[in-house]
């Protein structure tokens, strides 16, 4: 395009016959080449079987359906670590006397002290309970014996006192405020509990967004059948946790189980190829994608990715050829492409990636999935 435009109108058309569908939304997005990501642009304007948007940039457009393109992103991935070093974790337990009979076990005991008995060295982990009020039963620490004392000798409630009660915002606040500005730590909550709360001392989403904005992730745990699903779903989800549903105690082996592992994929990088286990797994099951929504390793078994650091044999490791990234702005963890890890010739010139110095040349790559149109203006 030639000349100067301070705005002008974009309009694409599509078939009118996708309006039938349900879960059908034309959306014009902007392609941003720095970040790689697809920009929703504001102020659309539907009409018939067209949609129109003003802008004031010349870039790369496209025409999505929006419930497609937003549905590549409900998933929760947890955001990549800045480096691999070092995890402070405080574990909330709910003492409420409804436990003496979800937990009459005090399985919950053994299964947090089964936690931090694997902890690395340099690790840190605190404990907090709650009822009516919360309780700091041990700050962070890495020595695991002062975590698994304050552990054994936690009890529930009797039920008929001053603090009878569940409260388990405080309990979570309480743990968010035991996190120091120790450098290069990922910062993780599990919280577990029973109960949805009789009393609530801090709006759960203030304590949500001071967490997100803190890179602190929660992981949740709803142990029996009166609790707040909805409210643990939401805590996990946008802290980047993930939430797991207890029906009976002995569940709760299964579920820390489960966050372990993922902890120690999470840190694990088996075939060194610069991606830890935990994104490997989700590039292979389709959920971690590109800025575009391309799946980069499925269908491809894990096994196949861990078996070298080089999967396209192209003399450049996996994880120099695509970055796990979280962009703030958009809320989303996404791979950035700097060529194709699994064709070795990533844009066909004839050049192999690691030679060729532009990798990406026909820059049609990375809108593998959502293709790309052309800008109708
Ligand atoms: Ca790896
Ligand atoms: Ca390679
Ligand atoms: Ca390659
Ligand atoms: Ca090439």
């Amino acid at each position: 395009m030639e000349g100067v435009f301070d705005t002008a109108t974009i309009t694409f058309s599509f078939n009118s016959e996708l309006l039938k569908l349900d879960n059908f939304k034309p959306c014009i997005y902007y392609y941003n080449e720095d970040t790689q990501l697809l920009e929703e642009l504001p102020d659309q304007t539907i009409k018939d079987n067209t949609v129109s948007v003003n802008t004031t940039h010349f870039s790369k457009y496209i025409l999505l359906n929006k419930y497609s393109y937003d549905e590549v992103w409900k998933e929760d991935i947890r955001k990549p670590s800045e480096n691999y070093n070092n995890m402070d974790i405080v574990f909330v337990v709910d003492i409420s006397f409804s436990m003496s009979y979800n937990d009459p076990e005090y399985i919950r005991k053994t299964v947090t002290n089964g936690f931090v008995n694997n902890l690395r060295n340099g690790d840190r982990a605190a404990l907090v309970t709650f009822r009516k009020n919360a309780e700091i039963k041990q700050e962070l620490t890495d020595n695991k014996n002062d975590i698994v004392n304050a552990v054994n000798i936690l009890h529930n409630d009797d039920g008929y006192n001053d603090f009878s009660g569940t409260n388990g915002s405080l309990g979570l606040y309480t743990a968010y405020k035991l996190f120091d500005d120790k450098v290069n730590t990922d910062k993780v909550i599990i919280f577990l509990t029973d109960g949805e709360d009789t009393e609530i001392t801090y709006d759960y989403n203030n304590i949500i967004s001071q967490a997100a904005d803190n890179n602190i992730c929660i992981y949740t745990i709803g142990l029996g059948s009166s609790i707040d699903e909805n409210l643990l779903k939401m805590i996990a989800s946008k802290t980047h946790g993930k939430y797991y549903k207890s029906d009976v105690a002995t569940d709760l082996i299964t579920d820390f189980d489960a966050i372990f592992n993922e902890y120690t994929d999470y840190y694990t990088d088996s075939n060194n190829d610069g991606i830890s286990d935990y994104f490997t797994a989700l590039m292979c099951s389709g959920v971690l994608v590109t800025g575009t929504g391309k799946k980069l390793f499925q269908g491809i078994p894990m096994s196949e990715i861990q078996k070298n650091s080089d999967y396209d044999n192209d003399g450049i490791k996996n994880g120099d050829e695509v970055k796990v990234i979280f962009d703030s702005k958009h809320k989303k963890v996404y791979l950035k492409v700097i060529s194709s890890p699994v064709e070795n010739d990533t844009d066909k010139d004839g050049v192999k990636d690691n030679i060729d110095q532009n990798k990406l040349k026909k820059d049609i790559y990375e809108c593998g999935d959502p293709q790309k149109l052309d800008l109708k203006a």
